[in-house]
């Protein structure tokens, strides 16, 4: 066991721990603590040497599996050759060798990348780019935002404004001036087990019409959604939907953003969302699965003309003042390459496609297990909605974490909904396994 898996190495108590957990209850989890000690493959293992199965991919980001060695290999090589590298007005040759890899699998028209961090500074960018795109070709009146209810698009200030999910908004003030929201998609009097894209809701995507007549469409500069919305528990674009938006986009001159953080890099069957519902955003946002996880990275893919929107002043100015410290770090771009040569190597990019219908059987086979209000598919992912106990929200779904992490399944939960979307190398009978677990947990559950 290495020195990390070691229970003592972790200390008797966390209690009075300086760390301040992200989006968790710190006091609840100090005072009883699950930890993940190593990985690999489909499995975390803890501290005390227990098997955990990966419903979640991490968080939705080890689409190849844990601890892969290419990757790992990649990035211990890398970290010994050329530790950090300035990126203005400087470069290394991994990070044009990832951006040459990266581009032939983009959608087509989408040619450009701007290399982040994560996915919340991949949107940060992207809306700057949005409103610096049309103040380059002297349309600087559209400064305006739009993004979805129950969108997540991150937690900077940006993505935090064009974000849908109040209880992640409420408590930061005004954000960011100048953004509205058009309607979720989520109906489910009409859709509830929907397997795959609901049949009804394509009209919903005139709501962003409304906004356009509200606010006069001359003043927005950009809509961005995420194609599949999973943060908020898993909303699956209803059919002809997304088309719709592009058309409305369209129309009025209004870029279209996809937030791929999680669609992208196969979930899907696809390398990206934008070739599985054969739409195409004029910017793509995403991280996570760039990487594998291993190390943070993100990126923002463009289009030609919104390069070229920048490449207009004289060459001896900079283009666009935006960036940051680690853009394009050579650690992540090492682990970027390795990553692509796994999902390659393995198919992993379109392997969801054979895998899809079976995994959709598994989660719509729970639809009897107690308080399950609804279940949505798509791609390597689903989402189990359970009805909230007692009217407070997330009790049960919390409940639902604990029983299966005791029962050997991570698995993410957001208020009372599941979301699983395990590693793509996932085998039947590790669906089967999950879906198991999952099935036997919500027995138990008061
Ligand atoms: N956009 C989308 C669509 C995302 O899903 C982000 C932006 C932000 O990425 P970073 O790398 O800054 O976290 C995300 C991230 C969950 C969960 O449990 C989802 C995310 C992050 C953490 C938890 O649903 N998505
Ligand atoms: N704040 C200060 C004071 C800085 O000097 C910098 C970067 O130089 C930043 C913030 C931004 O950091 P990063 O480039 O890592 O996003």
């Amino acid at each position: 066991m290495n020195e990390r898996a070691r229970p003592e190495a972790v200390g008797t108590s966390l209690e009075n721990s300086p760390f301040f957990m992200p989006f968790s209850m710190n006091r609840a989890f100090k005072k009883a603590p699950r930890l993940l000690a190593r990985a690999e493959g489909m499995y975390y293992y803890t501290p005390e040497g227990r098997k955990i199965l990966d419903g979640t991919s991490g968080l939705w980001c080890v689409n190849a599996g844990h601890c892969r060695k290419p990757i790992v290999e990649a990035v211990q090589k890398a970290v010994a050759t050329l530790d950090f590298a300035p990126p203005f007005q400087m470069g290394h040759p991994a990070a044009f060798e990832f951006a040459e890899k990266l581009a032939p699998l983009l959608p087509k028209g989408v040619t450009r990348i701007f290399f982040t961090n994560s996915g919340s500074e991949s949107v940060d960018t992207a809306l700057k780019l949005a409103i610096a795109y049309h103040r380059q070709r002297g349309e600087g009146q559209r400064i305006r935002l739009i993004g979805r209810e129950k969108g997540y698009h991150g937690v900077n200030f940006g993505g935090t404004a064009v974000g849908g999910i109040v209880g992640n908004r409420k408590i930061f003030g005004a954000l960011v001036t100048g953004v509205d929201h058009i309607r979720h998609t989520h109906d489910p009097a009409k859709n509830a087990f929907s397997r795959g894209q609901p049949q009804h809701g394509a009209e919903l995507a005139e709501d962003l019409e409304r906004l356009c007549q509200l606010h006069d469409p001359s003043t927005i500069a950009a809509v961005i959604v995420e194609p599949v919305a999973c943060s908020a528990g898993v909303f699956v674009p209803p059919v002809g939907y997304l088309q719709k938006l592009r058309e409305i986009c369209d129309r009025h001159g209004i870029l279209l953003i996809f937030d791929e953080v999680i669609n992208a890099w196969g979930r899907l069957g696809k390398p990206f969302a934008s070739d599985y519902f054969g739409v195409i955003p004029d910017l793509i946002t995403t991280a996570k699965g760039i990487t594998n996880g291993t190390v943070p990275m993100g990126a923002v893919f463009m289009k030609e003309n919104l390069y070229q929107a920048f490449m207009t002043g004289p060459e001896n100015a900079v283009e666009m003042p935006h960036g940051y410290t680690y853009s394009a770090h050579p650690l992540a771009c090492a682990a970027g390459l390795g990553t692509l040569k796994v999902y390659e190597d393995e198919g992993l990019l379109t392997r969801v496609g054979e895998l899809a219908r079976y995994w959709e059987d598994g989660a719509h086979s729970l639809k009897d297990c107690p308080n399950v209000v609804d279940i949505r598919n798509i791609g390597l992912i689903a989402a189990i909605e359970l009805s909230p106990r007692g009217g407070v929200v997330g009790a049960r779904g919390m409940d639902a974490h604990l029983k299966a992490f005791e029962k050997g399944t991570y698995m993410r939960v957001t208020a009372d909904t599941i979301a699983l979307a395990p590693p793509l190398i996932i085998q039947k009978s590790e669906i089967d396994q999950l879906f198991g677990t999952v099935r036997e947990v919500l027995k138990t559950l008061a």
